[in-house]
């Protein structure tokens, strides 16, 4: 069974944020004009909320009530008598010729009004209460549809919220919403719908799967942005590229490349994560990922290589540095044969399997092997994971672009004493779980043990978003 839609009017005085409203309600930032100026929106324009594919709710952006007490002067001049006060003197104003002539923008918010189920109220609630304000208000309570103010611009240090609600109180109005289109907050838009419910019994359906969607949606964007940002650390953590040991210049532009390279994986991220939230590109300006110098080199048998391996600390450091020894001596003069089989054997013996073997014969072939460094992938794991908090809360009225965060602004532990998640060493020693290149040469189909790495690390990256919203997040 289809049901109906719930048809809003979003009125009040010009520049109060109405269309904002609609665009932050509809998540569409590029619905209607949004303007400092007064008296952007001319004309009537309406936008669908949609559940399931469904259009659940109409919202109406009109025009600004900008002569609201020479309007409520015309209305009382047009009044016979007690019995046309209410709804039959808007309805006379409206087939009247003012309605086409002075008052035309009021005129048009109010039919929208009158053709809705409801109308929301927007108030600048930086403002004081101005007589314009309680005229709009009576001119609304004559149309004889239920109205829900909406206190907006309530993040702003200057908005009188308890002013306004004292004010709103004494004319009647005591289910009052407050917003802000720009810092979106997801319980006040729940509390919206709420104070709209309980005044709309015959649409008490439509409402209540509004609130349960964005619910859904809120928990949805989140798990979905943790996945980006978990599939690009490990397209990262993976990639690997070789050098000739030694070889400074060759060094020196493979570094360079590689930067360019994980820089441009992570601009990738950004774009998929502000698609999702359904921003436009210019919603975060571009930004290279601040690593100049930076670490960058991996050497297959330092501490942690060889902690990868299944050397445990303790005597890992000199387990890995002895048997990088032995395999130097080991490999010293000779021949490509004997070489193969002496990686095969050591990565066998250090349980690493025949990918790893391969690395040490590439070693001891002379090769180095470049990597993003650990701080790096912490930077970039930090960056993303403040991007998606920032556009969980971002209006879509919002017209500031968001600036990536920099290091110095970064909590980074010290290499030393954070330990990447299992994941993330996992990939490490999986050169081929990285689709960096190969996403850009075609299909790869996923690695089972691939996809089973992003999802243990979606989940912890999920849980740090959880995380007091209050404080910066730490990675790992
Ligand atoms: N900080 C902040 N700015 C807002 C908010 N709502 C609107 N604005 C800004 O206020 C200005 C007016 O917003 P609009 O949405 O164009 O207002 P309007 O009521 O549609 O204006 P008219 O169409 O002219 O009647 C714009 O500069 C918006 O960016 C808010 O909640 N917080
Ligand atoms: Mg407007």
């Amino acid at each position: 069974m289809s049901v109906k839609p719930l048809i809003v009017a979003v009125v009040g005085h010009t520049n109060t944020g109405k269309t904002s409203l609609l665009r932050t309600l509809t998540r569409d930032a590029s619905f209607g004009d949004v303007s400092d100026r007064p008296a952007t929106t001319r004309h009537v324009e309406g936008a669908a909320v949609l559940v399931n594919g469904k259009p659940i709710m109409e919202l109406y952006d009109t025009p600004g009530l900008e002569d609201s007490i020479g309007l409520l002067d015309h209305l009382d001049s047009l009044a016979s008598g007690r019995r046309t006060q209410g709804i039959e003197l808007i309805e006379q104003f409206l087939a009247s010729d003012e309605a086409n002539k002075e008052f035309a923008q009021e005129a048009k918010a109010l039919r929208q009004v009158l053709s809705s189920d409801v109308a929301l109220y927007v108030i600048d609630a930086r403002d004081r209460v101005l007589g314009k304000h309680s005229d709009e208000l009576n001119i609304l309570a004559r149309c004889a549809k239920p109205v829900v103010p909406v206190l907006n611009f309530i993040a702003n240090e200057d908005a009188k919220v308890g002013i306004w609600r004292e004010h709103l109180a004494r004319v009647n109005m005591h289910a009052v919403a407050e917003f802000d289109t720009v810092v979106l907050d997801e319980l006040c838009e729940q509390r919206l719908y709420e104070k709209m419910r309980s005044l709309l019994d015959a649409n008490v359906d439509q409402l209540n799967s509004l609130i349960e969607d964005r619910c859904n949606l809120h928990r949805d964007l989140k798990r979905a942005s943790a996945q980006l940002v978990g599939d690009m650390l490990i397209d990262v953590a993976a990639y690997v590229t070789y050098v000739q040991t030694g070889d400074s210049p060759q060094t020196e532009n493979a570094l360079s490349t590689l930067r360019k390279i994980v820089s441009s994986r992570e601009q990738r991220c950004v774009d998929q994560l502000l698609e999702l939230h359904c921003f436009r590109p210019e919603d975060c300006l571009p930004d290279t990922l601040p690593i100049e110098g930076g670490k960058w080199g991996y050497d297959l048998f330092s501490p942690q290589a060889m902690k990868q391996f299944g050397l445990t600390a303790g005597g890992g450091i000199a387990a890995g540095a002895a048997t990088g020894f032995v395999f130097d001596a080991m490999v010293g003069g000779v021949s490509g044969g004997a070489m193969t089989l002496i990686g095969a054997v050591i990565g066998g013996v250090l349980g690493a399997g025949r990918s790893q073997g391969k690395r040490l014969i590439r070693k001891a072939q002379g090769e180095t092997e470049l990597r993003c460094d650990d701080q790096t992938l912490r930077l970039l794991a930090l960056r993303q994971l403040m991007l998606t908090r920032a556009l969980l809360c971002r209006g879509h009225a919002a017209q500031q672009p968001l600036v990536m965060p920099k290091p110095g602004r970064l909590k980074l532990p010290q290499t030393s004493v954070a330990i990447m998640p299992a994941s993330i060493q996992l990939a490490r020693t999986k050169a081929h779980w990285s689709h960096i290149v190969t996403d850009a040469q075609g299909y790869k189909a996923p690695d089972p043990a691939r996809l089973e790495a992003v999802r243990s690390l979606t989940e912890h990256l999920l849980q740090l978003l959880k995380k007091d919203e209050n404080k910066q997040i730490e990675f790992p």
